[in-house]
């Protein structure tokens, strides 16, 4: 072998650990719903095609030694105004870049208050300090807690370098625990379908949700297809609540509750 050819070897080698590395980061590129006013006058936004590695994700997160956000999607959306918040996941079989991905079986998600600094990665020094000092050596898997606040560092800083904190605001989850599992907190859409819609009223702010699987059992890591729509409307009159749903009522009280004693 001439020195051009082991130059082009550990040059590729170099390559790929940057791009195993840096596509590991969770992101937003081209997950980002915008921005949305909860005046009335915003258009249902649909991101289309998208893909997540595994088909338990989600649920592995809602255990307690967390879950590892790479086997998740990130999306983003910022809110001006308090709004009825809908979000609604179809797993579907989708071919994007010309690669086939079957439909992802259970769909969950969390919503979160908090956004990922760029570079953010469950493994990285500053969570892995984070974590052990929270959880315990040996006791957490990755950083992602469905159910939960959590929090994660950047890739390549040091371990006591600022981190990006997730506030915890709501889940859903297709099926029954037959498949997401047992966790206290889940809400449920009762119906395994591979499509799970529910609907938050939240405050304004900056918000990340976090699509996985909700198979707990599941072990697949193969890449799974989903459209994902936001819409927000403006806060409906309190007298159609409970047309809305006992879901939606709970959220408006811990919502109002959480208010008020600020
Ligand atoms: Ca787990
Ligand atoms: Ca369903």
């Amino acid at each position: 072998m001439n020195f051009f050819s082991k130059s082009n070897i550990i040059v590729a080698g170099f390559l790929l650990a940057f791009v195993s590395t840096t596509s590991a980061h969770i992101g937003y590129t081209g997950r980002d719903f915008g921005t949305f006013t909860g005046n009335g006058s915003d258009t249902p936004k649909l991101i289309a095609s998208n893909t997540v590695t595994g088909d338990f994700g989600w649920a592995s997160g809602t255990d307690a030694n967390l879950g590892d956000s790479h086997k998740t999607r990130a999306f983003k959306f910022s809110l001006l105004a308090t709004g009825l918040v809908t979000l609604e996941i179809q797993g579907l079989d989708i071919i994007r870049s010309g690669v086939p991905s079957s439909s992802l079986p259970h769909p969950g998600f969390s919503i979160f208050k908090g956004l990922a600094a760029s570079g953010s990665h469950d493994q990285s020094a500053a969570s892995t300090a984070y974590n052990n000092a929270t959880y315990g050596v040996g006791n957490w898997e990755g950083s992602f807690n469905a159910l939960g606040d959590w929090a994660v560092g950047v890739d390549g800083a040091a371990a006591d370098s600022p981190l990006s904190y997730f506030t915890y605001v709501a889940n859903a989850a297709d099926g029954i625990a037959a498949n997401y599992g047992n966790a206290a907190g889940i809400r449920s859409d009762g119906v395994a379908d591979g499509f799970v819609k529910s609907s938050f009223i939240l405050g304004p702010g900056d918000y990340s949700i976090f699509v996985g699987g909700a198979d707990i059992s599941g072990t697949s890591t193969a890449s799974f297809g989903f459209n994902a729509t936001l819409s927000v409307v403006a806060i409906p009159e309190p007298s159609i609540y409970g047309l809305l749903g006992s879901g939606i009522a709970v959220l408006v009280v811990a919502y109002r509750r959480r208010t008020s004693v600020r």
